[in-house]
């Protein structure tokens, strides 16, 4: 990936908007949009004024046909998103001048950029870190409002800020210990053993709680999973329905109704809960059912809440009690649906085979105590994850092992400071620590690790 290229993009999706944008970065951007941009009142435009939009027309140089009507924005390095020369043009949205405007740019020199590109570059010249690059991602891919606030402070730093501080002080532990090494002789104002170990100690308690933080940004991230199981007919779908508040998954009064899994995510007291309806459990009567009934167990074991339904309008059968058993220890709601109709359904009998589980009475066609199933969920998923009040952080997998891995130095230089190992030994296993904080800003990320990150952007961005 070559950083001298001018690449060019459209940094919009590509169908019918009220405007799309192409963009273009690097040394020739200016050139090559001088050779297709006429201005609108004929005047010359003054391309060494920055952050000035003009409104023309692209043309097409060789056969002078004018491909849109646009705004123009110049922008010069080094205060531009990639901190080089950036031109970017807002055409009419719609997919064929766009393409026409991207075409012109690519036949005039231009190279169409990779995903992602545009921040690889921000990062490689310094305006971002690796820790800020991968915000934007967050940023652009928030589903809620919450998600969206702690992406931000990703993007404005907080996250790597963190981790300088944690880097500076190990770069101190160490330059004290160097220095001991390699004057042992001289009186050097240094920190005991002692203060040296508890040095390491806060450093690990601070890397610790970091580490603590990605769980809960975990839920922000990716969201938590939620997945309705039962006997077929009980429910599910209209369950799935009534909580999208759509007719999402076909519903119907005949049993095996639904056959594969169906997704749907909805805002739960700010963070995403995907919802997953399953096929029926019971007897499978073809190769269809048997392939639902495996991905609806696939589904139970990936969720972080099951909720387990049962029919109240009609007795207990025994396909519901070997649910209960199969769904036992596991994080679940049991609901009793239908109880807009007279019930049949032995409510003691449930009691004595769950008596430790919440159950909770619904009807999803009419909709009752939907809002308290959903209070209930977010008090089960949720008890367990401390959510920080104040400003929490995203934290990613890649991140986290990161952490992990820096974490598990620490602990081996903890060791050697216990043992009374050379000094030298510690040293080591500070620097190695050190490395791989540098993983998380980018002092020390290898080309293969930046490919994939970048890889989930979109073309554009
Ligand atoms: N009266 C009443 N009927 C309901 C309620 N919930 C679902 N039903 C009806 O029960 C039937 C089955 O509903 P579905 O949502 O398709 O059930 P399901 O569990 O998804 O069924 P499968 O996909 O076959 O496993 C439909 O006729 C629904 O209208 C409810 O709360 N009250
Ligand atoms: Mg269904």
């Amino acid at each position: 990936m070559d950083q001298e290229d001018t690449i060019i993009a459209p940094a919009t999706p590509i169908g019918q908007s009220g405007i799309g944008i192409v963009r273009m970065s690097g040394r020739r951007s200016f050139s090559i949009a001088k050779k297709i941009f006429r201005s609108s009142n004929g005047s010359r435009v003054n391309w060494s004024s920055t952050f000035r939009t003009h409104h023309g027309w692209i043309v097409d140089p060789e056969n002078k046909e004018t491909v849109d009507e646009v705004l123009l924005t110049i922008m010069h390095s080094p205060k531009t998103y990639t901190r080089e020369d950036i031109v970017e043009i807002n055409c009419h949205g719609g997919s064929i001048p766009l393409r026409k405007t991207l075409e012109l740019g690519l036949k005039l020199g231009a190279r169409l950029a990779k995903p992602g590109e545009f921040t690889r570059r921000a990062f490689l010249n310094g305006r971002i870190d690796l820790a800020q690059a991968e915000s934007v991602l967050d940023v652009v891919q928030a589903k809620t409002d919450k998600g969206l606030m702690i992406a931000v402070n990703g993007l404005k730093g907080k996250f790597s800020q963190k981790i300088y501080s944690l880097k500076e002080e190990m770069v101190d532990l160490v330059s004290c210990l160097e220095a001991e090494i390699e004057f042992p002789d001289e009186e050097i104002d240094s920190p005991s053993r002692t203060a040296k170990k508890k040095q390491l100690k806060r450093i690990l308690t601070k890397l610790d709680s970091l580490i603590e933080m990605g769980e809960t940004a975990r839920i922000y991230r990716e969201g938590l999973k939620a997945v309705i199981i039962g006997r077929p007919n009980v429910g599910k779908s209209s369950l799935l329905n009534a909580l999208l508040d759509r007719e999402r998954a076909i519903v119907s009064c005949i049993p095996g109704t639904t056959r594969d899994t169906i997704e749907e995510s909805i805002n739960m007291k700010g963070f995403p809960l995907c919802i997953i309806d399953t096929a029926g459990l019971g007897k499978a009567k073809n190769v269809v059912d048997q392939e639902g009934i495996k991905r609806a167990h696939s589904s139970m074991d990936q969720a972080d809440i099951i909720f387990l339904m049962v029919d109240g309008s009609l007795p207990l059968t025994e396909e519901d009690e070997l649910l209960f058993q199969k769904t036992r220890g596991k994080n679940r709601l049991i609901l009793v649906n239908k109880i807009d109709l007279s019930q049949r359904i032995d409510r003691q009998k449930m009691k004595t085979l769950m008596p430790q589980d919440v159950i909770i009475e619904i009807s999803a066609t009419r909709g009752t105590n939907l809002e308290k199933l959903k209070e209930v969920t977010s008090e089960l998923i949720l008890k367990e994850i401390v959510l920080s009040p104040s400003s929490p952080l995203l934290i990613n997998v890649r991140q986290k092992n990161v952490l992990e891995q820096a974490k598990k130095s620490l602990l081996r230089a903890l060791e050697a400071s216990r043992e009374g190992i050379p000094e030298e030994m510690l040293v080591l296993d500070l620097k190695e620590g050190l490395n791989s904080l540098g993983e998380i800003t980018g002092e020390t990320t290898g080309e293969d690790i930046l490919d994939r990150i970048f890889s989930n952007f979109c073309i554009g961005k």
